[in-house]
């Protein structure tokens, strides 16, 4: 258990990384992670990577109305879900992170459920897809308007704190959220109270077509921690353990009661911002490839588990078959679950429901019968 003695330094100049692009261990202490959990990443990580290929097919077959793709991402969502306590703490996380809501233990057929709005989501088809939540894990429903939950997961926190409830509410956003007021007044508000949050940016260095040095003047989005008196810490997105660990060391410092921190996870979105949008209209294709071919973060951690001989080209298959029928099965089980029959936009509006909405629910059934 780290306490006061952490593992890494705030406002670096560089990335925090610990497994070079060649798959070597290069941090400064001992990887003390068992081989199961180690593998449990890998799959994790795979799963998330196959799951955004299985929505995109959603979306081509008509099942679905949109898609915020999140390959490219994997390392950071795969080492954030794994820093946390699931069904404990509390994630504030935004639309492109179904891998994290996965690696999470939030069920497939769930996170399906929702992008097709059927009887299976447990938000009742209220959302747009691509924006899940879950009570039982405690996540909060993703909210469209960039960085509008920034001040809810800065309100949690100081309420965690005040209930001393040893939770600790993690909250991720893309670097387009850091522009807006929502996203400095929550972190200052967070940090002035001690508030026991981890703020974690998932830099992929574009806002759909505004470029990262468009953004902001700020050379990187971690130094932005500096003014509100928290350690904001400058990592490898692409690198599943340094995500982990500086991810884990945060949330220990905050349930320790030693206040919030923003975490700089630096990542590229492979895909384009969402099914509205053509990014070859703004960054080039070569970049996009530099990224898949030389960067690829679940790349890196084969070559890592391939060297502490946890990785052969046998378990590689069996995985992604397993992944690929479990989340096959998945889909259909979603799909089967039935449309959201129209009247339930009336549930849940007020514990008693009032005349207008008793009124309005017999006229859409009396309409659609
Ligand atoms: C307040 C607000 N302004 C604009 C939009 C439209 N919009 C949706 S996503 C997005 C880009 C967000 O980029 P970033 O925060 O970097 O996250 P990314 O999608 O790159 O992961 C914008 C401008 C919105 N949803 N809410």
């Amino acid at each position: 258990m780290i306490k006061d003695s952490w593992l890494f330094k705030p406002f670096t100049d560089k990335p925090i990384a610990l497994i070079s692009e060649d798959g070597e261990w290069i941090g400064s202490f001992k990887c003390d992670l068992e081989p199961e959990t180690l593998k449990r990443f890998y799959r994790d990580m795979l799963a998330a990577r196959i799951l955004d290929e299985r929505l995109v097919i959603l979306l081509r077959t008509g099942k679905t109305s949109f898609v915020a793709p999140g390959a490219g991402h994997e390392a950071a969502q795969v080492g954030i879900a794994h820093a946390v306590k699931p069904k404990f703490d509390w994630l504030f996380p935004y639309y492109r992170d179904m891998g994290l809501m996965l690696a999470l233990g939030i069920p497939a057929v769930e996170l399906f459920a929702q992008a097709i709005a059927t009887k299976a989501d447990p938000n009742k088809g209220r959302q747009m897809p691509f924006h899940p939540g879950s009570k039982e894990f405690k996540v909060f429903n993703v909210a469209s308007p960039i960085a509008s939950h920034i001040p809810p997961a800065a309100g949690a926190a100081i309420s965690m704190k005040l209930r001393n409830t040893g939770e600790v509410a993690v909250c991720t956003f893309g670097d387009g959220a850091t522009s807006e007021g929502d996203w400095h007044a929550g972190i200052n508000f967070a940090s002035v109270q001690g508030a026991p949050a981890v703020f974690i940016c998932e830099n992929n260095r574009y806002a759909i077509s505004v470029g990262y040095e468009k953004q902001t003047a700020s050379e990187n989005i971690a130094v932005k921690a500096q003014a509100y008196g928290m350690p904001g810490y400058y990592v490898d997105g692409m690198d599943v353990l340094a995500s982990y660990y500086v991810v884990r060391e945060a949330v220990e410092r905050a349930r320790s009661g030693h206040g919030p921190a923003l975490v700089e996870l630096v990542v590229y979105r492979y895909g384009p911002h969402s099914s509205a949008d053509d990014d070859s209209r703004y960054r080039p294709k070569e970049e996009v490839e530099l990224w898949k071919t030389q960067k690829d973060p679940i790349e890196r951690f084969r070559r890592f588990l391939e060297k502490q001989g946890l990785w052969t080209a046998e378990w590689e298959a069996s995985l992604r078959e397993e992944i690929t029928a479990e989340l096959a099965k998945a889909a259909e089980e979603a799909e089967a679950a039935g449309e959201i029959p129209a009247e339930w936009m009336f549930d849940d509006v007020y514990a008693e429901p009032l005349w207008p909405q008793k009124e309005q629910r017999a006229l859409v059934l009396e309409e659609l019968s």
